[in-house]
């Protein structure tokens, strides 16, 4: 096989992949918690769109509602300021509190400009769940900032802010302590053995 079939080979492999790894967000699913004590941070991964939006974090919860707001720290209500899509990439951020296994994380786009086109899309709200595609595997939650309409509206193409969630479980006073312990009797039966 000469080098030429090879490249052929490698660039229809590197086509699949990026293929596959496009289609793996769904739209409308809900961010879930993987674990319980977990810690959730943000990275700004890309953003591709006309306008400008503010993307937020309101907070964790059920399916259809945000039972432990965060606290806002930006416009009123939507929570946890994360990124501006236009802003470009900067630093991960930490979000407000630690969440559980089955905790349902609920996250916010307000479009600011240009002024025609401001909107708010919601998570937690049934109208605007579909603005949001979440790609569990890779960690990948995508906002589209044009809502479809009956003569088509919106271009879906998912990419206008892409972010990645990274969760992280942090140990519990208990299981800190439990270590601690396990630590201690590893240590006097070493201890005894010599
Ligand atoms: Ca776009
Ligand atoms: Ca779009």
């Amino acid at each position: 096989m000469n080098s030429s079939v090879l490249n052929v080979g490698a660039m229809l492999c590197a086509l699949v992949m990026s293929t596959s790894a496009a289609a793996d967000y769904v739209i409308g699913a809900p961010v879930i918690v993987p674990a319980d004590n977990s810690a959730v941070t943000i990275e700004f991964v890309s953003a591709n769109a006309a306008y400008t939006g503010e993307f937020s974090f309101l907070g964790g919860g059920t399916v259809v509602q945000v039972t432990m707001p965060a606290t806002d720290t930006g416009e009123p209500g939507l929570g946890q300021q994360v990124y501006v899509n236009q802003g470009g990439p900067t630093d991960a951020v930490l979000l407000q509190g630690t969440y559980d296994q089955g905790d349902v994380l609920h996250f916010a786009y307000r479009i600011v400009a240009p002024l025609e086109a401001a909107d708010v899309l919601r998570t937690d709200v049934a109208a605007d769940v579909n603005q949001f595609a979440w790609d569990a595997q890779n960690g990948l939650l995508h906002v589209e900032d044009i809502r479809a309409t009956s003569d088509g509206g919106s271009d879906n193409d998912f990419n206008d802010i892409i972010v990645r969630i990274t969760f992280t479980t942090v140990p519990t006073p208990g299981t800190a302590l439990l270590t601690i312990l396990g630590l201690l009797v590893t240590f006097r039966g070493r201890r005894r053995v010599a």
